[in-house]
């Protein structure tokens, strides 16, 4: 029997994260990447010390109820982690931690993937072409709403929502925020600060979403807060589905009050919302936020760099209970 600590990782991850896992760990891998059902986590969960989860991974307090003594640390595969209750793991002992930064340059790049193809119509111009429907020009034809010179409103400017304003600067955008708490000028670099989302509301030509799902931001865009967006707004979402009233999008998006969204997430993963899929005027990517080769390696070894400290008797960086 090998001494090393058993190590579940629920979802098939890189080669080079297999192999370094493989190599400091007793590592279980799930290399016909199911995903498991509850119990069937539960029960993979029964004899290891150990568990590296994605966000497809729920760690409900029932789930953390039947979580064997030996199991001492939930390494996440993500940076959010509303997928896990915090709280109930702090109360069993088991340490949580996340994948922070090394995400945030991918996922600011589909935030401005999907800005620019709801902007600009992009999948809807895609469409055209494949389905053989392209037979006409015109000066009127398919015109877009051009970012050049729009306010970008960023909704949480954590980690992700810094380098998605960076970014939105280098398309000659203004950037606007709201966040708990005023960033110091080396961060904000000029974006304006709103301490009330009302007034980031205002201004959005451009509102993308950064900020963490938790009770609290549950929502948060609604049939409310859509209406105080200037008209013809194009929302971005590539935080969490549950962040947005998809019935309230639907109308904003109908009514015209939204010019259009571009989305990464959704309530109902995976799968997404039929109703959304059947609209014109949406950009839809199916939750890709951080799915570059790059980021994929960066995320695993972040996860495996908690794992390491933690059974090294260190603090890991990245705790979140
Ligand atoms: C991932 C994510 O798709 O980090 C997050 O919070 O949603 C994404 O980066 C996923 O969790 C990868 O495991």
């Amino acid at each position: 029997m090998s001494d090393k600590p058993v190590l579940l990782i629920t979802r098939r991850l890189t080669d080079a994260v297999h192999a370094r896992a493989q190599r400091d760990y007793e590592a279980i891998l799930n290399m016909d990447d199911r995903v498991f059902s509850r119990d069937e986590l539960i029960a993979r969960c029964q004899e290891v010390d150990a568990v590296l989860p994605c966000h497809s991974e729920h760690f409900t307090a029932e789930v953390i109820a039947q979580l064997p003594e030996r199991l001492k640390v939930i390494a996440n595969h993500s940076v959010g982690v509303d997928h896990v209750d915090l709280t109930a793991a702090k109360e069993r002992g088991i340490l949580v931690t996340n994948t922070p930064d090394v995400l945030s340059d991918a996922t600011a790049e589909i935030a401005m993937l999907c800005m620019l193809g709801a902007a600009r119509r992009g999948a809807e111009g895609d469409r055209l072409i494949r389905q053989g429907r392209w037979d006409f020009w015109s000066p009127a034809f398919m015109v877009g709403s051009q970012v050049t010179g729009k306010r970008f409103g960023v909704l949480g400017m954590g980690r992700v929502g810094q380098v998605a304003a960076e970014r939105a600067r280098g398309f000659g955008m203004e950037v606007h925020y709201h966040n708990r708490a005023r960033l110091p000028d080396h961060l904000e670099k000029g974006a304006v600060f709103h301490s009330d989302l009302d007034s980031l509301l205002a201004v959005s030509d451009v509102l993308s979403l950064h900020c963490p799902a938790t009770p609290d931001t549950r929502d948060i865009v609604n049939a409310e807060t859509l209406a105080k967006l200037p008209d013809g707004a194009i929302l971005v979402n590539t935080a969490r589905g549950n962040l947005v009233d998809e019935k309230a999008l639907i109308a904003a998006l109908t009514s015209g009050k939204l010019f259009a969204a571009g989305l990464d997430v959704f309530k109902n993963e995976p799968g997404g919302n039929p109703e959304i899929a059947a609209l014109e005027n949406v950009f839809l990517l199916p939750h890709i936020g951080s799915a570059t080769r790059e980021t994929r390696d960066a995320m695993g070894f972040r996860a495996l760099d908690n794992l390491d400290a933690f059974f090294a008797g260190h603090k890991p960086e990245d705790i979140v209970n």
